[in-house]
C-alpha cells in the first residue's frame, strides 16, 4: 500500500492522457458494432436477458440512448417517438417514474427517465411540479433521501434526487444544505464515501456522492481532492482496469465511476488513461459487438455504456464528451444552459 499522505505529482505522460489517446486509432473502437448491439438488445424482446431486466428497464434504455449519442448514432434509434411514450407511461400520477409500466416509482427510474426527456429534447413533456413533489417527498429530516416510500436510505438516491432536480431547474424543492450535510457525514478516514455514515467506501458510492456534492456546491468545502484522488487513482491494476475498492477484480463500469470522480476533483491525470482506455478495448465483443465488464466476458448494454462513457472523459477520438457531474453527454447539457465544469457556487451548504 503506498503512503496515502504524498499523493502522485500528475505524470507528465498521463497528463497530456488526451495527445495519447489521440493517438489511439479511433478505428479499435467499433462503433458500429456497439451501435448493432444496443440495438439489438433494445428490440430483441424474446430473450432472457430482456425479460429478467425489465425491473430495471428505464435505466437500461437511459444506459442504451446515451451510449448511442455518445458513439453519434441516436438518429439510428428509429422509434425514439415510441420510446417517450412508453417513457411518459411509466409516470405516476401524482409525479415520479417506475423503471417499467405499472412499476412503483422510485428515484432512481425517475433520473433515468428525466434523462432520457433531457437526452430527446422532450423535457417539455414532463410535469415538472409533480416530479418535484415526489422527489422532496422522498427528503427526511436528516437530509437524506429514500429511494421510494418504502423507506430504504443511501447516497445513490441523494445523488438522483439532486441531479433529477438540477435538470428541471427545481432545486429550491429540497434543503440543499441538508442534504450536503447527510453526504459529508458519510466520508470516511480514507477520503472516500460509503452509502450511509460510517459504510465502506466504494467507487460506485464515491461518484454518487461527489456529484451530489458538487451538485450541492458543496464539493470544495467537503472533499480532501488529494486524499480521495489518492484512492481512487490506487483503483488501477496491472491489467490497466480499475476496481471498486481495495483487492477486487477490474471491471469496466468503474472506468465511469473512478474517473467521472476523479475528474470532477480536478486529478484525472492521475491514472494512467492509455493503459485503461487498452483494457476498455479489450472488453469490446469482436463478434456481437457491445462491451463487457471484463476481457472474454458476456457484454451487456450497462458495461457498454459506461466503457464509452469512460472513454469519452478521457478524450476517445469519435466519441462526444460526456458530464462528468450528469451522465449526459455535454451538449444535452449545455442545451439546459447547465454546466457542471464551473467551481461550486458560493457556499449553499453552509
Ligand atoms: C446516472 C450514472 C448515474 C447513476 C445513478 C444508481 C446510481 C446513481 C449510482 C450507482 C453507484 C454504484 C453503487 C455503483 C456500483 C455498481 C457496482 C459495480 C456494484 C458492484 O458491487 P460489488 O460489491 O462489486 O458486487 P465489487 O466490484 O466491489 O466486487
Ligand atoms: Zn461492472
Amino acid at each position: 500500500m503506498s503512503d496515502p499522505g504524498s499523493p502522485p505529482p500528475p505524470d507528465p505522460a498521463s497528463s497530456s492522457g488526451a495527445r495519447v489517446l489521440s493517438a489511439m486509432s479511433a478505428s479499435s473502437l467499433d462503433v458500429a458494432r456497439h451501435a448493432s448491439f444496443v440495438k439489438r438488445s433494445a428490440s430483441d424482446r424474446d430473450t432472457i436477458e430482456y425479460v429478467l431486466t425489465e425491473h430495471l428497464r428505464m435505466s437500461g434504455v437511459y444506459w442504451g440512448l446515451t451510449a448511442m449519442d455518445l458513439m453519434g448514432r441516436l438518429d439510428e434509434m428509429d422509434d425514439l417517438d415510441d420510446i417517450i411514450a412508453w417513457v411518459l407511461r411509466c409516470e405516476h400520477p401524482e409525479g415520479g417514474f417506475g423503471a417499467s409500466e405499472g412499476h412503483d416509482r422510485h428515484v432512481l427510474y425517475t433520473l433515468s427517465a428525466v434523462q432520457i426527456l433531457a437526452l430527446c429534447d422532450e423535457m417539455s413533456r414532463l410535469r415538472r411540479d409533480e416530479t418535484a413533489n415526489f422527489i422532496a417527498s422522498l427528503q427526511l429530516p436528516d437530509g437524506s433521501f429514500q429511494g421510494d416510500e418504502w423507506g430504504e436510505v443511501d447516497t445513490r438516491f441523494t445523488y438522483c434526487a439532486l441531479s433529477c432536480l438540477k435538470l428541471i431547474d427545481r432545486l429550491d424543492a429540497v434543503d440543499v444544505p441538508a442534504a450536503a450535510r447527510f453526504v459529508a457525514g458519510c466520508k470516511n478516514f480514507d477520503g472516500g464515501f460509503g452509502c450511509v455514515p460510517g459504510g465502506e467506501s466504494h467507487a460506485g458510492q464515491i461518484f454518487t456522492c461527489v456529484g451530489a456534492l458538487k451538485l450541492a456546491g458543496a464539493l470544495e468545502t467537503t472533499v480532501d481532492a488529494d486524499l480521495l484522488g489518492w484512492w481512487l487513482c490506487e483503483r488501477q491494476v496491472k491489467a490497466g482496469g480499475l476496481n471498486g475498492r481495495p483487492e477486487k477484480l477490474p471491471d469496466v463500469c468503474y472506468s465511469w465511476w473512478v474517473l467521472s470522480s476523479l475528474s470532477l476533483c480536478d486529478r484525472l491525470a492521475w491514472i494512467d488513461q492509455d493503459a485503461l482506455a487498452r483494457f476498455i478495448l479489450r472488453c469490446q465483443d469482436p463478434q456481437k459487438g457491445g462491451i463487457a465488464d471484463r476481457p472474454d466476458d458476456e457484454p451487456d448494454v450497462y458495461h457498454t455504456f459506461f466503457g464509452l462513457a469512460g472513454l469519452s472523459l478521457m478524450g476517445f477520438p469519435g466519441l462526444k464528451k460526456i458530464d462528468p457531474a450528469y451522465a449526459l453527454p455535454v451538449e444535452t447539457i449545455r442545451r439546459l444552459g447547465l454546466y457542471s465544469d464551473e467551481p461550486d457556487e458560493p457556499s449553499s451548504s453552509e
